[in-house]
């Protein structure tokens, strides 16, 4: 295996261009003193640095002036209190500054946010002040230009498409960021998904290579597991998260990159690090072939509360595994046979332990008989469950309050590629709409984080405030409008 400076080279080989553009807030001009405020509107969501300039109304200003400046993705951001705020998170992520200014001047602030609504308050001055000159320096990764527009003929689906594009080119920077306001880093989960939303939209193929060479770099643990994570400003760093599934659908995004372009050179350097998550995966398997749980924070599938997630780890590794043979098979590697003859095994395993045929449904000890929509569909995904058998399951689960229901985004696209495999065209569009369009008909710009339709402040994080409003793993209903032609 290449070791860690090759690949840290690589991704610096990749690096994308940022393509900048300037706007101007709805206001240009504001004159207040003590307590007023103004709330700017870009108009849309904007990842990028805000500047503006500063000067006394008409008498010198003789002390400093304190403004609280507040950035919003939306309005409820801007109306909320955050000094209220009781979230797991550092309470850091919120955007608010206070900035003493000793004499007037432009002021470009320092840091990067992601908003729409920019709130200036004047906390304190001596002398009425005078605001002008606003301007938003906003970033991307993502060439607008060779986007073309989705073809379908569905005025909600297009809507939804034009926000999914824009939800996307926004955590699209330097590398796939998971959400520009938080957690501003590159995850695998929403690597994933952007990635595949990109190949139908952007295009930009340096930045997938870029990512995937950036968790190429990072530390395993001893299992073998990439890290979850990675940052790589202000220098690089391998997170210390180790979830099995992210693990998993790295190789998957290698397989999905190979898919999208043949590049057999890229293949040939990530080879090593796919095979060892595949590797360090089967070894947690039981004598049955059933994955076991492991220590710490070692699933994720969803932010679902209390979900349990052995049966959809087991069905993240078999869609693993099924696609991972299919590469190995098209580059005609040594190993195709070994790795493909593990699937059906594995699922007939899969079905004889993880299956309750009394009940017809995916409930077992190793999830402690809990029911899931999860459980089912990467069974389905992996699949365990074939035809009509898997048509039924996954009616009788989908909006049944006896089973626990996907809350992100992320969970949804796998229901969507669930139907999708099935062969549920309209069902898939109709579920799409059910959620992307509820958020859609909330006034969003760029697609949430979390989402459940009768529970809106539902926050993964114990407070809504710190959701993010822009998040790369609800982007892909562009991915299915356009590829699948919806
Ligand atoms: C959150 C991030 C990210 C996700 C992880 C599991 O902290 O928002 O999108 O991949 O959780």
């Amino acid at each position: 295996m290449k070791d860690k400076n090759y690949f840290l080279t690589k991704a610096q080989e990749n690096f994308p261009e940022l393509k900048f553009s300037v706007l101007a807030p709805d206001i240009t001009e504001f004159s207040g003193s003590n307590g007023d405020s103004i709330l700017l509107d870009l108009g849309q969501h904007a990842v990028g640095h805000f500047s503006f300039a500063f000067d006394r109304v008409d008498v010198f200003v003789d002390a400093p002036v304190r403004l609280v400046i507040k950035f919003g993705e939306d309005m409820r951001e801007i109306n909320d209190d955050f000094s209220e705020y009781k979230g797991v998170l550092s309470k850091t992520w919120l955007q608010e500054e206070i900035i003493n200014l000793d004499f007037p001047q432009k002021v470009t602030m320092p840091r990067r946010y992601a908003c729409r609504y920019i709130k200036i308050t004047v906390e304190k001055t001596t002398r009425p002040i005078r605001l002008f000159d606003f301007s938003f320096r906003a970033s991307t990764s993502a060439d607008v230009s060779v986007l073309k527009s989705a073809n379908t003929a569905d005025a909600l689906l297009n809507k939804i498409d034009c926000v999914a594009t824009s939800t996307l080119k926004e955590c699209m920077q330097n590398v796939f960021e998971d959400g520009p306001k938080r957690d501003r880093r590159l995850w695998i989960g929403d690597l994933r998904l952007e990635a595949l939303t990109n190949y139908y939209t952007f295009i930009n193929l340096e930045v997938v290579k870029r990512c995937l060479y950036l968790f190429a770099a990072g530390k395993c643990n001893e299992s073998g597991f990439l890290p979850s994570f990675v940052y790589e400003t202000p220098y690089y760093h391998s997170g210390a998260t180790h979830i099995e599934d992210y693990a998993l659908l790295y190789v998957v995004s290698v397989c999905d990159y190979f898919e999208h372009t043949g590049d057999r050179a890229v293949v040939d350097d990530l080879l090593g690090v796919c095979k060892l998550q595949l590797e360090s995966f089967s070894a947690t398997l039981d004598k049955n072939l059933i994955a076991t749980k492991q220590d710490g924070w070692f699933a994720f599938i969803d932010w679902c509360p209390g979900l349990e997630c052995m049966t959809a780890l087991q069905g993240v590794y078999l869609y693993t595994l099924e696609r991972f043979a299919e590469l190995l098979k098209a580059i005609g590697d040594d190993e195709y046979e070994k790795y493909s003859a593990l699937i059906p095994a594995v699922r007939s395993a899969s079905k004889e332990h993880l299956y309750d045929e009394g009940k017809k449904v995916f409930a077992n000890p190793s999830d402690n008989g809990q029911l899931s929509v999860h459980s089912q569909v990467w069974m389905i995904l992996g699949g365990v469950i074939t035809g009509e058998e898997a048509k039924r399951l996954l009616f009788s689960c989908l909006d049944n309050e006896n089973f626990k229901q996907p809350v992100t985004p992320y969970m949804r696209h796998y229901v969507i590629e669930a139907m999708l495999k099935l062969g549920l065209k309209d069902d898939a569009v109709r579920y799409l709409k059910k959620f992307w369009g509820g958020m859609v008909e909330l006034g969003a710009d760029t697609f949430w984080e979390a989402f459940i339709p009768d529970e809106l402040d539902f926050s993964p994080y114990n407070d809504r405030m710190i959701n993010s409003l822009c998040h790369a793993w609800s982007c892909t209903p562009s991915y299915f409008i356009r590829k699948y032609g919806l």
